[in-house]
């Protein structure tokens, strides 16, 4: 197999407004690739912007462009986003180029000539807000699925791709092939809706209705279906062409990984591998939906957090470097995020500040300090080093196998773990002491393990972090290209050498610490939520009693709830479908039972409820539920309980509420 890497982000609707759900995606895609270019492998990567369909058609004609005037106009922004993410993109491609447009006619034609594609007159459901047909069946409400607005029946005639006659060989193909699509509950749900049959699929569009796209080459009255002109733009991106293909373009194709958000899981999975099968192209390795960022905390996603302005926000305040940083350590690549300020803050405050930031001034200053400031060496291990250097090197293989496995989540706890392993040390190893009564070999092995330990981090942090990390490479008085070479000899020795980066004599600078701590939230985000000041209630006059009982009351239930709350009240409260794996007696209290909940995330969550009387725990395994997923978690008789589920009745608990979806799915 060839050893180079291909990755994709969804293009973007160039109509749209670029938030932290796109920039997430791209940042995804710009640390695996600059991963992979550190190991020495090929790399391309491709992202850019959809620019055909009726909605831009409209947004032109209301800002009076024409619609390619008004794509050149819209894509500055999003290249602008890529610039200030720091996005390392090989090619940003709009659907609007013409060598993709020359794709889009040839595919089509050849689709034509090889009876892949028919004419026929089709009535169906019209969704002009989801740009698609739909069938009777799938309208929710008689209303379209997607996108919740009003449809409209139309007979229309078209061309349509004979994609229903491949609904058999693309479940063999995922069933034999597990990894093409990612995580595995979004293979199931491609396979369910296999399963129910595959239609063939509508790729044009009448010019008379909307004229906006590239028109098909046998048929000058109809252009091509956006989303059929959008995934080619995968293979335009190689260099492939069905008469005149560039030289090489099969190198990167099949593409490594599509990156996209669940929401165009059925368009990539389905129409986009069954237009490569009516190709005769092989299918992608892996298709990879990852979740939803929503916005927690009454912060609406589309408008105050959603949007460039918060992403600029976020990085004006805390930098891009923990920007990028936190999305990907946040949440497991594929569940769902809830977003909250707090929450960054405090990823921030603990692992960047607290810990890295934290090791790597502790090494550095007391090497200054004690040591002449430079790398010192290091003799007669212990095994406290011994150890170390075993952590090490089984860090260096799991971030290695995390990243190729697109689990940046997990690369990045591998590395958190190493710094809190590195602060351990040096309190256990007291290089204080050491510098006191004199024991300098000692001091410096153990400062030049520390230092080492920096280097390590930085090297890995690098495709992340790519400021910050070459700012403390450099502290270390290493580059980039050093750790590069670095990471590439410790792939190849199995992590072995993983505490040997540093070159002793070379001289280390302590400079300004890598992340200040924040003490508290920065002034122009605070300012999102100041409230506007309220003249305080009077105070009602208790008696001492009246206050007594006052309190017991408080302490015993908790408030009843006000008549009307705000929806941003109502928005704090992340709700999040779970699956029950295990329940348990709890060990200390009769009322409780202790489960074991998968609500989407890496590992599940524990929770304790109290619906002893109500269920036995064997009732409850396999039961989906509905989980307050962000609820603070708090220690229910000496078990710690990470959520809550929602039930049904007052004092006593007649029933667990229920949903018919996957675990880790929103409930709004
Ligand atoms: O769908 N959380 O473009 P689009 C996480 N043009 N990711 C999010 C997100 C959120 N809240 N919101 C958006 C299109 N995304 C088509 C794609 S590809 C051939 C055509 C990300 O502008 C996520 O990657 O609506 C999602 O799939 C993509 O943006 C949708 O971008």
């Amino acid at each position: 197999m060839s050893d180079t890497f291909y990755i994709t982000t969804p293009i973007y609707y160039v109509n749209g407004t670029p938030h932290i759900g796109h920039a997430y995606t791209t940042i995804a895609a710009d640390v695996v690739a600059e991963y992979m270019r550190m190991t020495g492998r090929p790399v391309r990567f491709l992202t850019g912007t959809d620019e055909h369909g009726q909605k831009v058609l409209e947004a032109a004609a209301k800002r009076g462009m024409t619609p390619k005037a008004h794509c050149d106009d819209m894509v500055v922004r999003w290249k602008a986003m890529m610039e200030r993410l720091q996005i390392r993109y090989d090619r940003f491609i709009r659907t609007t180029d013409a060598d993709h447009e020359s794709v889009v006619t040839a595919v089509l034609q050849k689709l034509w000539d090889a009876d892949e594609i028919y004419k026929a007159t089709y009535t169906g459901w019209y969704s002009t807000s989801a740009e698609r047909f739909w069938t009777e069946k799938d309208l929710v409400d008689g209303k379209c699925p997607d996108t919740g607005q009003p449809v409209t029946e139309i007979t229309e005639t078209n061309y349509f791709f004979r994609m229903g006659k491949y609904g058999e060989q693309l479940m063999a193909h995922i069933e034999a092939n597990p990894d093409c699509i990612q995580p595995s509950s979004r293979r199931n749900e491609v396979l369910g809706f296999l399963r129910k049959g595959l239609g063939d699929l509508c790729i044009s569009r009448p010019k008379s209705r909307m004229s906006w796209g590239i028109e098909m080459p046998f048929d000058p009255d109809y252009v091509t279906y956006v989303w059929f002109d959008a995934l080619l733009n995968y293979m335009t991106g190689t260099g492939y062409h069905p008469e005149s293909p560039a030289e090489g373009w099969d190198s990167w194709w099949p593409a490594s990984a599509h990156l996209i958000g669940k929401d165009i899981l059925t368009t990539h999975a389905v129409y986009w591998t069954t237009m490569l099968m009516a190709m005769g192209q092989p299918l992608p390795q892996t298709i990879y939906a990852h979740g939803w960022w929503i916005a927690g905390d009454g912060q609406k996603m589309s408008k105050s957090l959603g949007n460039t302005i918060e992403v600029d926000l976020l990085v004006e305040c805390f930098g891009l470097d923990a920007t990028r940083y936190f999305f990907l350590r946040e949440i497991a690549f594929g569940a769902d995020g809830t977003f909250s300020y707090e929450g960054f803050l405090s990823r921030y405050n603990v692992d960047l500040a607290n810990d890295l930031g934290n090791l790597a001034h502790r090494g550095l200053s007391m090497t200054t300090k004690w040591l002449g400031g430079t790398v010192p060496p290091s003799s007669a291990p212990t095994d406290a080093e011994v150890a170390l250097q075993a952590l090490a090197a089984s860090t260096v293989q799991t971030f290695d196998a995390s990243m190729k496995g697109l689990q940046f989540h997990k690369a990045l706890v591998a590395v958190s773990d190493l710094v809190g392993a590195g602060n351990k040390y040096v309190d256990a190893q007291e290089p204080w002491s050491l510098n006191r009564e004199g024991k300098t070999e000692r001091l410096q092995t153990v400062k030049r393990h520390v230092l080492e330990l920096c280097y390590l981090a930085a090297t890995l942090l690098l495709p992340v972090m790519p400021n910050k990390a070459a700012e403390l490479l450099s502290k270390l008085g290493r580059t980039p290209d050093d750790a590069r070479d670095s990471l590439r000899a410790l792939l190849a020795s199995g992590g072995s050498s993983a505490l040997d980066g540093l070159v002793e004599g070379t001289a280390v600078t302590v400079g300004d610490p890598l992340f200040p701590r924040f003490r508290e939230m920065p002034e122009p985000i605070a300012a999102l939520f100041a409230a506007p000041e309220e003249e305080a209630p009077a105070e009602p006059q208790l008696s001492k009693r009246q206050l007594k009982k006052l309190k017991r009351q408080k302490k015993k239930a908790p408030p009843a709830p006000p008549e009307r709350i705000e929806y941003a009240d109502f928005a704090k409260v992340a709700l999040k479908v779970g699956r029950v794996l295990e329940a348990e007696a709890h060990p200390d209290a009769s009322k409780l039972l202790v489960l074991k909940v998968d609500v989407g995330e890496e590992s599940p969550r524990q929770i304790v409820a109290g619906i002893r009387a109500r269920f036995e725990p064997g009732d409850l395994i396999g039961r989906s539920v509905v989980v307050v997923a962000n609820l603070a978690p708090a220690m229910l008789r000496g078990v710690e309980s990470q959520g809550m589920l929602l039930a049904a009745g007052g004092t006593e608990v007649l029933d667990l509420v229920s949903v018919d979806a996957p675990p880790g799915e929103v409930v709004r």
